[in-house]
């Protein structure tokens, strides 16, 4: 028989209305994973307005979608994966084109003052955006199941690596795809992940869903986790969508040393881990200050400021 994680919900979960900071840390560090109520919720109508825009734009621009090796893009940047055989077409979002540079309310709330205490709290005080935002979308009756992963399979930094800020946009259950955690899975290092529906992921027979912890929640609830805790989502059975908004964040000096989306990609680049060099991403800062590395190449800079 699978044992079933030993932590509940309630350990693992604070309040924004109530914050306690030590106790928000301290949850984290113990499990690699927090639940934080209601701390999104002052985005929540603008960040629904923005998602479903662009989801009606990308459905819009859907026959100019270009093949790529994780299923399709639209022109504005969506990706779309193998619908279920009962859908009226042949592909499903995954990916939502919305990000920092085309929602000004993402942006905004990726500065959320009470959410960048709780990173700074858990990565100390210099913190950079990584990546742009993201937008997982779960089209209704059907819509794609996430499998059990961890994210540092498409994202390995050298250091602590981001904290990932997933916050639910609708009330999200069992039947419209909760995300499920592995409490405690920070600390068993980076496995070993293969390609699956939807791309990297951990062989089902070894971490079958009931290894892990459902966290239903409310519009605005926030779940922090890790780079190395296994985390992922069932399928959407609801009539009606069904987007997570994610913020990731990390020490202004980490960076990525192995970024792939498949098991062949990823196996490329872990031949290459030496070679990878600090400059691979400046994210925007959200705290604190980043000083000048000699190791994080100042050729970019003096490229850049010529080009500005
Ligand atoms: O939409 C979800 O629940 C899946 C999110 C996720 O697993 C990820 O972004 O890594």
């Amino acid at each position: 028989m699978t044992a079933a994680p030993a932590v509940a919900v309630e350990d693992i979960e604070v309040f924004a209305d109530d914050l306690d900071l030590r106790k928000a840390a301290a949850v984290y560090s113990d499990h690699g994973c927090l639940v934080v109520r209601g701390l999104m919720k002052p985005y929540l109508a603008e960040l629904e307005r923005d998602i479903e825009a662009t989801a009606a734009q990308s459905l819009a621009l859907l026959d100019r979608a270009e093949r790529v090796n994780e299923g399709w893009v639209t022109p504005d940047g969506t990706l779309l994966i193998p619908a279920p055989s009962h859908y009226s077409r042949d592909k499903q979002i995954m990916v939502l084109a919305v990000s920092y540079t085309t929602s000004a309310v993402f942006f905004r709330s990726a500065f959320d003052s009470k959410t960048v205490d709780i990173v700074e709290a858990v990565l100390g005080p210099n913190i950079e955006i990584f990546g742009s935002g993201q937008c997982l979308y779960k089209e209704p009756v059907g819509g794609h199941p996430k499998h059990l992963h961890q994210d540092a399979a498409y994202f390995e930094h050298r250091y602590e690596g981001p904290v990932g800020v997933l916050s639910y946009l609708v009330d999200t259950d069992l039947v419209n795809g909760a995300l499920h955690v592995v409490p405690g899975s920070h600390t068993m290092g980076v496995l070993n992940h293969i390609d699956t529906f939807s791309h990297l992921g951990l062989d089902e027979q070894e971490w079958p869903w009931e290894k892990s912890l459902p966290v239903v929640g409310k519009a605005g609830d926030s779940i922090f986790f890790h780079v190395k805790t296994i985390h992922g989502s069932q399928e959407n059975h609801s009539p009606k969508p069904r987007p997570v908004a994610i913020h990731r964040y990390r020490r202004a000096d980490d960076y990525v040393v192995i970024s792939a989306t498949t098991a062949a990609n990823r196996a490329e680049a872990e031949k290459h881990i030496a070679e990878t060099r600090k400059s691979n991403q400046r994210g925007l800062m959200v705290r604190g200050f980043r000083a000048y590395e000699q190791e994080a190449s100042t050729q970019d800079f003096a490229y850049s400021a010529k080009r500005a």
